[in-house]
Parts: structure tokens; C-alpha cells; sequence
């Protein structure tokens, strides 16, 4: 990056040299230095009355200034404006501190001596408080609780203040979640403690995604959003054939690197980055190649944050976005992706809300596949699996991406397209948030529309993982994209502790709950390795060299494949369905590798042929009817038609014995537009060992009589050289 933006010097003009009138009026009469662009004000808001101290709590015991009180308080007052503390207007504004002509002891008493800034005697006798944006890094606030001054009567007192930085911030549970979060709900539901993005911590380290562009392939960036618009890189937002005023892609944009620190809204999770939007690039699917050639073409852009997917289960292969994506992998560029918002879709097969499986599979377009890809899913605010978001194999983590009330879950704050006409926010909306006529303490907090609190899903915590690799490239802009993934998957945790869920039906498990491999590593198909987190991933990329999974991942992989037809026997016998098959693969090649060394697993491709299985999900059909006659052809018919790839579960079984299902009976799959083979992706056995000499066996079975199912069919190992 060339010109690296400037460390943001926010300031918060938060002491007057005035006259103190004793009345309690207004508190200032010059408030801060006007934003060169201003904003819509909420309407004329009455300054609430100011209110008394509510906790006056006088206290000369305090350590004050040192100086004698009645000497200082001889002296002309000082009015502290503490609605710049709070960033934000609030009741009982007025403070009185006693003249700091001396030693300032207002900054010292900020925590740890002005940890957030410095404290300067300006002109005309007023004090300003400067946030620089490395000062603040580690906080959204944080109390004061020392602030000391003395009232008009030279009683000295002392009185927590807040420090917000940015007025929304306190209410992003998915940064940062103390257990007390509402996002403004009505509803009384709050996070639940340690459900985040644990962010902070890499903050503080000074690690917040400076240097690192990320790219948002998207319906829309508000380039003029206030809190936006200073992180927008400077090549601009690429426009193709959208006029989508959703606020989707603001939204999206937000929760990566919304501005820090300026007294705005709130801030991204990688506040510091820049931010390029591709807007218009995902329908048709074909657009795409365009937006991935030029980002490989801006050499600044090292994350893609893809907040989008199909819900259509069909396949079509992209020879040409698949070259593409392997280039910006190669390249260095992190490619994020939602595994998508279908879990409750069942596509007509009504056994799977019964079972509380998913009937849907987010394998269904080259991006999902892409061995480099971190697909993403959701948790709710509690920590459980967010309702709508997609399970699958190929899962690398989750994000908090908040669930509806009816789940009991908060759902996500962040930006919207500004102004009260355009968005999600809007003066039609019921919800007083989203019209803008939410108050508390007297405070609009949302006048202008200019954010949302109800933004919900996969597109929710996609972006938070895209800030959180933007944040471990600022840290080391170095790594390759598998360390990043490593770093992020391998220090993931189990977002709850609620007791481990699986499924069986017919002598199969459908889900297996969390399955711990063979390196160590705990996976779930819906969780991925856990949800991330930023400070933990942080701390694995600053000590990557004493981490031997890490280590290796500074190469790319090797990608294995079986070099022979598979052996397949016949294991109906142990399953209630009608057939099962255990397909053995071996003798692994590369294009150069050594045989006699030992390879650590990235993840394990299944190729199915093309030939194999037929199923049905209409309704009309029994399953006899769709099991008989059958060579089981692979159905490449359309959704109209209801012919999918229902009934066959597949399953994938590492050298080490780890086993992964990777399609489960009854996630529907319609076939591939183009005929090409069915591929299913796992990433459960990352950091397993593997050698050229082992095995891979799957698995296979189905409520139809499978006939030879893996004939055309193979498997690839990608590994690093350990
Ligand atoms: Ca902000
Ligand atoms: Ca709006």
C-alpha cells in the first residue's frame, strides 16, 4: 500500500475554558471542530435537562491533583463536556472541573495516563482530548472511573465516565460480548458472554488490518457513508449493472473495516483496512471472472469477502473461475465465503425438519469447492448454530452472524445506506431503530438511518472472518492463504457448551456432532473447526515459525491423487439401508512429491463419477418407484423436473481413520447443469498426516440399490511436505 492512510487523529474537544455558569446550563457554547462533512443532525433535540450527578459520590480521599482544592477552585472553572466522552449527547452533561492550569490531573486519572490519548492546553484556554487511532485500539470503551473534579461548591468528586469511541460500538456483541449486549433489542435478549470475534486483544497488539485491502463482491457500497467513506480505497468502487439500494453490501462492508474511532456509528473488525467494492459482479455467476481478474490485477487487495450463494442445489463447473481463484490463492489473496442461509430448505423432502438435519448442500459452485476458499457459517448470539446456516464438510469456521428473536438471538449491528430513504433503515420500517426515532437518555441514535440493527446470517459473519484475516495480514502481510486458514481454523473454539448434538436414522449417523481428528483438531459440519477467533489466530501468526502445521503452510500444497481404480466392497449388511459401499483409494501421485516423506492434510476432494446414482425428491414418487429400474444414471435434470441426488449419503474416511460425511442422505442435490461430476469438499482432517502409500476409503449408501457408484470417480489429497 502505497500511501498508508494516516493514523486517524480523532479529536474530541472535551474541555471549554468557560465561564461556568452556575446555573448548569448548556455545557459548551463551541462544541467540537465542525466535520468537514456534516451530517444530518437528529432533529433539534431538546438538551435534556441537565441532571443531577446521579453519583455524586464525594470523596476527598481521593488522589486528586495533588493541589490544594480550595486553591484551584479559587480559580477559574472548567467545563468538562462529557457528551464527548460518550461520543454521544447524554442526560446530566455537565461537569464542573476545577482549573487545570497545573499538573492536568484529569489525564492521569484516564486509565494508565492517557492509554487513549493525550490531553493538550489548546487555545483559548481549552483542553483537547486526542484519540489517535493506536491509542484506541484495543477498546470500544472503557471506564474511567478516576475522573475527579470539583463542583461549584469545591467538593472534589469522582465519577465513572464511559469512553466510546464509536456510539454504536458498545452494542456489537459480535466483537465483543460481555453477556449484557441488546443491539437495541426489544425483545430482552442479550448475547451470551465470550460469543465474538475476540478481536480485541489483536487490536491492542496493534494489528487492525493497515496496508490490507480487502474486496466486498456485493449488491452495493454506500461510497459516501460516513463511517465508510475514509476507509474506501482510493481505485474506487467497480460498478457493473446494479442499482441495488438493499444496504446489503454496506452492511457487509461495515462489519470489515467501518471507521474507528470518529465518533461515528461504529467500526469494523479490521478498522484500519481499506475497503474495495464489486458491485454487480454475482448474477450471472460469469461476472465474476471479471471482478477476479482485477483484483488479482490490485496488488493491495489480499481478502475477498464473498457474502453470497445460491440456494438452487445444482452444480455448474467454471474451468475459467476455477484457474482464477487457484491464481489468487497462489497470489496470496484470502478468499472468504458464506457457506449460505438454506438450512431450514428443505427442497421438498420433508424428512429432514423432522430430524433436525439440513436437506440442503452448499457445495454448488466452484467457490465453495475451492480448496483455498474459508467458507463460512453462523452462530446465533447465544452460540448456538445460527437456524438458517448451511452445514457442510466444506466449512472451515463460523462467525457470529446472529439469528431471529424467534431463536432467541440478537441479530448483528452495523451499517446501512445512509439516509432515511434508501436501505434497510428507512422511515417506513415499524422498528424505531431502523426509522430513526429510537432514543435512549434522550440521545436519537439513529437520526439519519445510517445503520441497522437487525442485519442477520451467513452474509453477517463472512465479513467478520474477512476482517479477522485482514488483521493477521497486517500482523504478518507475508502469509500464505493456507496459514491464514490454519491460523483462524486451528485456534477456532466451540462457540458453546451445550451438550454435543448427532443424528442417526437407519443405522447411519446423518451428523455427526463434533468429531475430533487425528492432529487434534475438533470439527463439526456446522461449525467448521469453531468460531473465530481474531486474537487467538493472531498469536498462532506471530509465533507461526514454532507451530509445525503453521511451518508448513508457508509452501503450497501438494495435491495427491489416487492413481487406480477404487476397490469397493459390499457393507449393506451393516446398515439398515438398502445398500452401502466402501470404496477404497490408493496409490496416490503428484506431479513431484517424495514418497518416502510424511504430508500434513490440508483437505480431501471426492470426485463422483459421473455415472451412479439417480434419486427423486417429488413428492409424488415413492421411494420404489425412484429405486427401480436402475442404473442410477446422475441426474443432470432441472429443478423442475425434482429429480436430485437425494437418497445416497457419502462419506470420507482419512488414512488416519477420521471419518466426515460430506453428503448426507437427504441433502438435496440436483445435479450438475453441465454434467460434470458431483464434488464434495472436507476440510476435517486438516493437519493430519498423510503419505503417498496410504489410503482414503468412502462411503456410500442409500435407501436405493447403489450399482457400481464410484466407478469414474476419484479422490484428491491436498498436503504440505512436512
Ligand atoms: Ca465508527
Ligand atoms: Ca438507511
Amino acid at each position: 500500500m502505497k500511501s498508508a492512510k494516516i493514523a486517524r487523529a480523532v479529536m474530541l474537544v472535551l474541555l471549554f475554558g468557560s465561564l461556568a455558569a452556575c446555573g448548569g446550563g448548556s455545557s459548551h457554547d463551541n462544541g467540537p471542530a465542525p466535520d468537514p462533512d456534516p451530517q444530518p443532525q437528529p432533529e433539534p433535540q431538546p438538551d435534556p435537562d441537565p441532571q443531577p450527578d446521579p453519583d455524586p459520590d464525594p470523596n476527598p480521599d481521593d488522589d486528586n491533583s495533588g493541589a490544594d482544592p480550595s486553591l484551584e477552585c479559587a480559580g477559574t472553572q472548567v467545563t468538562v463536556d462529557d457528551t464527548a466522552l460518550y461520543g454521544r449527547k447524554v442526560a446530566g452533561a455537565d461537569i464542573l472541573i476545577g482549573p487545570f492550569s497545573v499538573s492536568l490531573p484529569f489525564v492521569k486519572k484516564i486509565r494508565d495516563g492517557g492509554r487513549f490519548g493525550a490531553v493538550t492546553l489548546g487555545a483559548d484556554n481549552r483542553y483537547v482530548y486526542t484519540f489517535d487511532a493506536a491509542g484506541l485500539t484495543d477498546e470500544f470503551s472503557e471506564t474511567a472511573d478516576d475522573i475527579t473534579y470539583y463542583d461549584r461548591e469545591c467538593v472534589l468528586h469522582s465519577r465513572k465516565v464511559l469512553l466510546y469511541s464509536d456510539p454504536l460500538a458498545p452494542e456489537m456483541w459480535h466483537l465483543r460480548s460481555t453477556g449484557t449486549e441488546t443491539a437495541y433489542s426489544d425483545s430482552g435478549i442479550v448475547s451470551s458472554r465470550g460469543t465474538d470475534l475476540n478481536v480485541r486483544r489483536a487490536w491492542a497488539s496493534g494489528f487492525s488490518g493497515r496496508g490490507i485491502t480487502v474486496a466486498v463482491i456485493d449488491e452495493d457500497v454506500d461510497d459516501n457513508h460516513r463511517d465508510l467513506k475514509d476507509n474506501l480505497s482510493e481505485k474506487g468502487t467497480l460498478r457493473r449493472s446494479s442499482n441495488s439500494t438493499s444496504g446489503h453490501g454496506t452492511a457487509v462492508s461495515s462489519l470489515i473495516a467501518a471507521v474507528a474511532g470518529n465518533q461515528e456509528g461504529v467500526r469494523g473488525v479490521a478498522y484500519n483496512a481499506k475497503l474495495r467494492g464489486f458491485v454487480g459482479y454475482i448474477n450471472p455467476l460469469s461476472n465474476l471472472q471479471d471482478a477476479y481478474t482485477e483484483i488479482a490485477r490490485d496488488e493491495d487487495i489480499r481478502v475477498v469477502n464473498n457474502s453470497w450463494g445460491l440456494g438452487e442445489p445444482t452444480f455448474q463447473s467454471s474451468p475459467v473461475r476455477r484457474q482464477l481463484l487457484d491464481d489468487l490463492a497462489e497470489s496470496g489473496v484470502v478468499f472468504v465465503k458464506a457457506s449460505s442461509n438454506y438450512f431450514a430448505n428443505n427442497h421438498g423432502v420433508s424428512i429432514c425438519a423432522s430430524r433436525g438435519i439440513s436437506c440442503h448442500l452448499p457445495m454448488n459452485e466452484e467457490e465453495d469447492i475451492h480448496p483455498a476458499s474459508i467458507i463460512t457459517g453462523a452462530v446465533a448470539s447465544d452460540g448456538s448454530h445460527a437456524s438458517y446456516s448451511d452445514e457442510g464438510s466444506n466449512l472451515l469456521l463460523t462467525a457470529p452472524g446472529g439469528d431471529y428473536s424467534s431463536h432467541n438471538s440478537l441479530s448483528v449491528i452495523t451499517a446501512d445506506m445512509s439516509g432515511c430513504y434508501l436501505g434497510a433503515a428507512r422511515s417506513a420500517e415499524t422498528s424505531s431503530f431502523l426509522n430513526g426515532s429510537y432514543q435512549r437518555d434522550g440521545e436519537y441514535l439513529n437520526a439519519s438511518c445510517d445503520y441497522r440493527n437487525e442485519f442477520t446470517g451467513t452474509s453477517a459473519a463472512t465479513p467478520l472472518v474477512s476482517g479477522a484475516a485482514a488483521v493477521l495480514l497486517s500482523r504478518d502481510p507475508s502469509l500464505t492463504v493456507w496459514q491464514v486458514r490454519y491460523a483462524l481454523a486451528g485456534t477456532a473454539r466451540k462457540p458453546s457448551d451445550r451438550p454435543e448434538v448427532t443424528a442417526r436414522y437407519q443405522g447411519i449417523y446423518v451428523y455427526q456432532g463434533w468429531v475430533d481428528n487425528s492432529a487434534g483438531f475438533s470439527f463439526s459440519n456446522r461449525y467448521g473447526f469453531g468460531l473465530a477467533d481474531t486474537s487467538a489466530a493472531a498469536d498462532k501468526v506471530a509465533d507461526c515459525k514454532n507451530d509445525p502445521h503453521c511451518r508448513v503452510r508457508a509452501q503450497e500444497p501438494v495435491e495427491f491423487i489416487a492413481n487406480e481404480d477404487p476397490v469397493c466392497e459390499d457393507i449393506s449388511g451393516g446398515v439398515m439401508l438398502s445398500s452401502g459401499y466402501r470404496c477404497v483409494f490408493r496409490n496416490f501421485r503428484a506431479n513431484s512429491y517424495d514418497s518416502s516423506k510424511t504430508y500434513d492434510i490440508e483437505n480431501i476432494t471426492v470426485n463422483i463419477g459421473a455415472t451412479g446414482f439417480k434419486s427423486s425428491v417429488d413428492s409424488s414418487v415413492s421411494v420404489a418407484e425412484f429405486c427401480d429400474g436402475a442404473s442410477f444414471e446422475f441426474q443432470t435434470g432441472s429443478l423442475n423436473n425434482k429429480k436430485a441426488l437425494a437418497e445416497v449419503q457419502i462419506d470420507v474416511e482419512s488414512p488416519s481413520g477420521t471419518r466426515n460425511i460430506m453428503k448426507p442422505l437427504y441433502a438435496t442435490y440436483f445435479g450438475s447443469k453441465d454434467g460434470t461430476p458431483l464434488r464434495l469438499l472436507s476440510n476435517a482432517f486438516m493437519g493430519e498426516d498423510f503419505r503417498p502409500s496410504d489410503s482414503v476409503a468412502v462411503y456410500l449408501y442409500s435407501t436405493c440399490p447403489l450399482m457400481n457408484p464410484m466407478a469414474g470417480g476419484s479422490v484428491t489429497v491436498r498436503a504440505f511436505e512436512k
